[in-house]
């Protein structure tokens, strides 16, 4: 905003007044313009002037000297300045959970969290970020993000992949949800991998963010052995495979201490 001119009768003008907007933890400012990065608020209370107002003109007094006692002419006030700006709101979680839809994202965050999504047995009932606080017996506590939405061409815009993938990009590291029981329209491999090409379209880094492959709704799958099969896969390729049922709660307790697990090895 601009600040008030000066004025006669000696006076200053004001300063113009500051527009404070109040954004949530997790917002990024950027120049709309440039693209450069203005600031990052991470920390609730975090504050950032990102345009500064105009400073009020000095008034008629200001202006005085000898040869002129009264002057009739006082300053303007500056004009503030402007600036385009972009906001985005990327979630601070330290999991990510993803993968297809129908996998049992929600019921595993659900289950290892007191969040409480809606699960409907049809794809994309979430539709939009959830996050679920996963109490470490260790005194910490981890914030897992449900991220909804991915499929085939996410990272091209399709669905509302591109959305939610910049929500991955600050979580520590990833739970990837796959169902083992179903081989109706991909293999469960095939379903993991479809699902990280995605993430590389989208930010080569995401791609290098730690996963850990949940093998889910064992409780309906007919032939036990095939987890060891998929097991052998996943650690082949360098990925620690955990078979649960988030129905079922089994295995449950073995993904929690392996969530530690890996927390612990990352904060280190
Ligand atoms: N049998 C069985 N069903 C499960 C299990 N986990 C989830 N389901 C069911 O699978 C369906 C989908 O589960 P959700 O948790 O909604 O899956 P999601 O990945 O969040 O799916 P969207 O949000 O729709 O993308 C629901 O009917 C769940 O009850 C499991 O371990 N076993
Ligand atoms: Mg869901």
């Amino acid at each position: 905003e601009r600040g008030q001119h000066g004025s006669g009768s000696n006076k200053h003008g004001k300063n113009a007044p500051d527009l404070i907007l109040k954004v949530p933890v997790g917002t990024v400012i950027k120049d709309a313009e440039t693209g450069e990065l203005i600031a990052d608020l991470t920390k609730e209370g975090q504050k950032v002037v990102v345009a500064k107002g105009g400073k009020g003109g000095k008034g008629n007094a200001m202006f005085k000297s000898s040869t002129n006692q009264a002057p009739d002419y006082a300053e303007e006030g500056e004009k503030g300045e402007e600036k385009w700006i972009e906001l985005e709101l990327k979630l601070i979680a330290d999991v990510g959970i993803i993968g297809f839809p129908n996998a049992g994202k929600s019921t595993l965050i659900s289950v290892l969290s007191h969040a409480r999504p809606k699960i409907a047995d049809y794809p994309f009932t979430t539709l939009s970020p959830v996050l679920g606080v996963l109490q470490l017996d260790i005194g910490k506590s981890l914030v897992l993000a449900d991220i909804p939405g991915l499929i085939e061409g996410a990272s091209r815009g399709a669905g509302l992949g591109h959305e939610f993938l910049r929500h991955i990009e600050r979580t520590k590291f990833l739970l990837h949800v796959i169902d083992v029981s179903d081989f109706r329209e991909r293999q469960p491999i095939e379903a993991f991998e479809a699902i990280n090409k995605e993430l590389s379209s989208y930010s080569k880094t995401l791609l290098e963010k730690p996963q850990i492959v949940v093998g889910n709704k064992i409780d309906i799958l007919s032939y036990r052995s095939y987890l060891d099969t998929l097991k052998e896969e996943f650690n082949k390729r360098g990925y620690e495979f955990i078979a649960v049922s988030a129905a079922t709660k089994e295995n449950i307790d073995k993904l929690v201490e392996k969530l530690k697990e890996v927390y612990e090895k990352l904060s280190k």
